[in-house]
């Protein structure tokens, strides 16, 4: 069996925590390189300051090479914060008001993607198999061709990919369109998703769908799917059956004291609808008298990206408006919106899942979402919650037991959790049980299997 490449912006070298600390991608990733041993190169989150990095930090682990490169600070500035970040992300996620365009981060963007290349390099065999991961990277395929290198690679996009009349806002689109063609395989979360690519491809004339899936653009032939991710569904459910004993645990749930809780937990993210949800939140205890006083929702949400001033001014506006929602509806016995910034263990967090009666996860946009599909796998089976879903996450796909909600429509997603709160017994074990069946065989294991074989396949 070849070896396996793994390129991808940051990488998760294990550290003296173990899987328990790992998110279920990372150790998915570990277990196909084990099993074919190879290389994971990427970012060390660290910059070089102004002068050229350091050659890369190679650690072995067992048949593992994790390769670690610095970025110029300029680099860090341009290539992550200002186009993957500011360009990509937002584009991506079709918010074309927040795309802030620079000709120096579009050329850094691609600049950082041939430095990457180049000390990729050194490392590859002929027979490797390589597997790049998401829109950090999207031209280094086309980089390693111009360099010659002929090996099988592959690419998983993991957030969505637009329609093209959102994309082709993009001045350097027809680029990162070259780049994507330059690969043997694309794989996307939905096939939606996979839809709009072609839909991109064909809209002027650069490709071809020769037949469902095969596509022929800027001189080379190769293949798109859609390759759904998973999670780590049974570790993930084992964590939140032990999970109650956890000192964590027990606190919140004596601190809730029987309310109903209702949970949310997202990166502090623009495209996590966080805002439209706390205004659901207040707009379904208005609607209910009843429930006042008896639910808590508790969301959890962790900074990211904060050197990005829309998330600078999206951490002071959620801040305030939790506040104000509490100011607004609290009682001097009662607290409704618990919102913490922190990072939580994952066998917390599978207990604190588990403890809440619905998961509230209302993203605008969103690749797939594995916090809903953490959240089904956490309950339990006798008396599991209810997930209120949006419909614009890649997850809403599979996830047929969920109460969609369409996430701008603050009445909606407020009588979804209404019907969640009340909803009886039976049905939410109907609705779980197909969602929870769904994710034991879909998990990630198999997902990255079924995407290397197919990236294998000729
Ligand atoms: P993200 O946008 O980061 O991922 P998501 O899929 O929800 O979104 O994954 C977030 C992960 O972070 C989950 O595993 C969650 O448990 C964890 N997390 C969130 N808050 C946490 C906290 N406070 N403490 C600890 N862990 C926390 C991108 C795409 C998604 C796609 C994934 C995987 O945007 O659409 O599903 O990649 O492909």
């Amino acid at each position: 069996m070849s070896r396996l490449i793994i390129v991808s912006n940051r990488v998760s070298v294990p550290d003296n925590k173990g899987a328990a600390a790992a998110g279920g991608l990372a150790v998915a990733l570990q277990a196909a390189l084990a099993e074919r041993g190879g290389v994971w190169m990427g970012w060390s989150g660290k910059s070089s300051g102004d002068i050229e990095p350091e050659p890369l930090v190679l650690t072995q682990d067992g048949n593992i090479t994790y390769a670690l490169t610095d970025l110029t600070q300029t680099d860090v500035e341009e290539y992550y914060q200002g186009f993957a970040n500011r360009v990509l992300w937002p584009i991506c996620h079709y918010r074309l008001d927040l795309a802030e365009y620079g000709r120096k981060e579009m050329a850094s963007y691609f600049r950082v993607n041939r430095f990457f290349a180049h000390r990729l390099a050194p490392l590859l065999e002929p027979e490797d198999t390589i597997w790049v991961h998401d829109y950090h990277l999207i031209p280094l395929a086309a980089e390693l061709r111009e360099m010659g290198f002929k090996n099988r690679i592959g690419f998983f996009l993991h957030i969505p990919w637009p329609p093209a009349d959102v994309l082709f806002t993009m001045p350097v689109h027809e680029e990162i369109m070259r780049g994507l063609s330059s690969y043997d395989l694309l794989g996307f979360q939905t096939k939606y998703d996979l839809e709009n690519f072609a839909g991109c491809l064909k809209r002027e004339g650069m490709g071809v769908e020769n037949s469902p899936g095969h596509f022929s653009a800027h001189g080379h032939n190769f293949r798109g799917g859609a390759y759904s991710i998973g999670i780590e569904t049974a570790a993930f459910a084992a964590f939140a059956r032990k999970a109650a004993a956890h000192s964590v645990v027990r606190k919140a749930r004596q601190s809730i004291e029987g309310r109903d809780l209702i949970i949310g937990v997202d990166r502090l993210d623009y495209s996590k609808g966080i805002t439209q949800r706390i205004d659901a939140f207040e707009r379904f205890i208005t609607n209910n008298p009843a429930h006042q006083r008896r639910v808590t929702y508790l969301q959890i949400t962790p900074k990211s990206r904060s050197e990005v001033p829309e998330y600078e001014a999206m951490q002071h506006a959620v801040a305030e408006q939790a506040g104000r929602v509490n100011g607004a509806i609290g009682t001097v016995d009662w607290v409704p919106i618990r919102y913490i910034n922190r990072s939580i263990s994952r066998p917390v967090l599978a207990g604190l899942y588990r403890l809440a009666k619905v998961g509230l996860v209302t993203p605008l946009r969103d690749g797939m979402n594995l916090v809903a599909k953490e959240y089904v796998a956490a309950q339990d089976p006798d008396d599991p919650g209810v997930l209120v879903l949006s419909r614009f996450a890649g997850a809403a796909r599979e996830l047929k037991g969920a109460l969609l909600v369409n996430p701008y429509d603050v009445d909606d997603t407020a009588n979804a959790l209404t019907r969640g709160i009340n909803m009886p017994l039976e049905e939410r074990r109907e609705r779980w049980r197909g969602m929870m069946d769904h994710l034991l065989e879909n998990d990630v294991s198999r997902w990255c299997d079924v995407f290397l074989a197919d990236l294998r396949a000729e």
